[in-house]
């Protein structure tokens, strides 16, 4: 029987890093990745045979739980009609139609196949609807490996980003002004000096790359009018929060604190995929209408809306519409959170703790972190060493302290239990 050891050396030989994706390569918290043998429901077995309570879940898209037995049909059946056709076909238009039922804030949606092509996408789109090249992100705020998102803030505000990736010529970032997240003064100062050469603003709501961090309403109230004041996009990377921390995503959430709230164009992946290559774009029909084949932005795909991701995302997106999906989702994932932070009191470890929908994210800290730096603050020696004696209890939570938690629909509340009294030893031993 191969061991995740003897796995991960014969990986590293043929793969770069052993990995397919750096973050799976458990450099943040050290040790040896688990190499996954499977998954059904809540748990993952690697090739050990070692069992896991699974609260990474794919980095989002399994909501369902792992192997939800119609979405297993649906897919089969896909595939037993064939697996890419190059062609149009009608499941395409009803995974359309069921993503725009859910985000009102758009009309139209173009498929594709990961998160990175989404919001490349997406920004292509923005600067080709505006005319304009400068784009605004945060801090912190991860949207996929396009060149124009690998950068860092500049030296000083106004100053345009730094790639944070070789191989990113500088010229391909020097549009890119990356702001501090929840920092109002920053973003009306870029308006107030770039307002008229801005093309977006691109956000993840709720930040789920620097664990969880939410955009303060304020904050979010002020981007949406200086937007609207210069005629720059608001888009919202969807693709963590998406069908994820609310049915109709963060969008909906943000929608009921400030009165018309929407943005001008949403990033989706992962849930709307259900664990399959999907991704989405949308936004009004007038903005998408610039898109190829009918407008002068060009872009495409091969596989984009896959017969078979369409069929696994499609069934996942009904069956998170199911009366009271979201009310137990979102109860089962604050009795985890609950739990938590109790152990760790109990253990007089800090530990402060927020969640939405299926959603978490835990700190070791007195207060939760408004921005990357606060997140960054506490280092990460002891979340590392939590993480260790969890995954040894076989508990498996996202290998990075700066990654958010997911619980999925078949998590069971001895699940949540079990889980939180392994913190408690845990916590003890910290
Ligand atoms: P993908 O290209 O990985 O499908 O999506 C990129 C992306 C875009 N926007 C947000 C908000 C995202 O969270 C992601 C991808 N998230 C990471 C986890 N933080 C995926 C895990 C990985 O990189 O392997």
């Amino acid at each position: 029987m191969s061991t995740n050891v003897s796995l991960f050396e014969r990986a590293q030989r043929v793969i770069p890093g052993g990995v397919n994706s750096p973050v799976r390569a458990f450099r943040a918290v050290g040790g040896t990745p688990r190499f996954i043998a499977r998954a059904a429901g809540a748990y993952m077995w690697d090739a050990e045979g070692s069992r896991y309570i699974d609260y990474i879940g794919s980095w989002g898209p399994m909501i369902l739980g792992h192997g939800h037995p119609e979405v297993l049909e649906a897919v089969q059946k896909a595939a037993l009609d064939g697996f890419s056709f190059g062609a149009p076909t009608e499941r395409e238009i009803e995974l359309a139609e069921e993503i725009l039922k859910l985000a009102p804030s758009a009309e139209q949606v173009r498929l594709v196949s990961s998160g990175t092509e989404a919001g490349m996408s997406a920004i292509r789109l923005a600067r080709g609807y505006t005319g304009r090249s400068k784009l605004i992100k945060f801090e912190g705020c991860y949207h996929g490996h396009a060149d124009a998102l690998l950068v860092k803030a500049g030296s000083g505000l106004a100053t345009f980003g730094h790639p944070t990736s070789a191989g990113v010529p500088p010229e391909v970032v020097q549009h890119t002004l990356v702001l501090e997240y929840n920092n109002i003064a920053q973003i009306e100062e870029a308006f107030a000096t770039q307002g008229d050469e801005i093309a977006c603003v691109m956000i993840e709501p709720i930040a789920g790359n620097m664990n969880f961090v939410r955009a303060s309403v304020p904050f979010m109230k002020r981007i949406r009018e200086l937007c609207n004041q210069h005629g720059a996009l608001l888009v919202f990377d969807e693709v963590m929060s998406g069908f994820r921390v609310a049915l109709g995503s963060a969008q909906s959430i943000y929608a009921r604190e400030i009165p018309g709230f929407q943005p001008d164009m949403s990033v989706f992946g992962k849930v709307i995929g259900g664990g399959m290559p999907l991704a989405a774009f949308a936004s009004s029909r007038e903005i998408m209408s610039k898109l190829a084949p009918l407008g002068p932005v060009y872009q495409a795909g091969t596989l984009s809306g896959n017969p078979v991701a369409t069929a696994c995302g499609l069934t996942t997106l009904k069956l998170i519409q199911r009366e009271g999906f979201f009310e137990a989702l979102s109860a089962r994932t604050r009795s985890l959170m609950d739990g938590m932070a109790q152990a760790a009191a109990q253990a007089g470890i800090p530990l402060v703790t927020d969640c939405q929908g299926g959603m978490f994210g835990f700190f070791f800290a007195e207060a939760l972190p408004q921005n990357y730096q606060q997140v960054m603050a506490k280092g990460s020696e002891r979340f590392n060493r939590f993480y260790h004696l969890m995954l040894d209890r076989g508990v498996y939570f996202a290998p990075a302290m700066y990654e958010a938690g997911f619980v999925s629909a078949a998590h069971t509340e001895q699940d949540i239990a079990d889980t939180v009294a392994a913190a408690a030893e845990a916590f003890r031993q910290l």
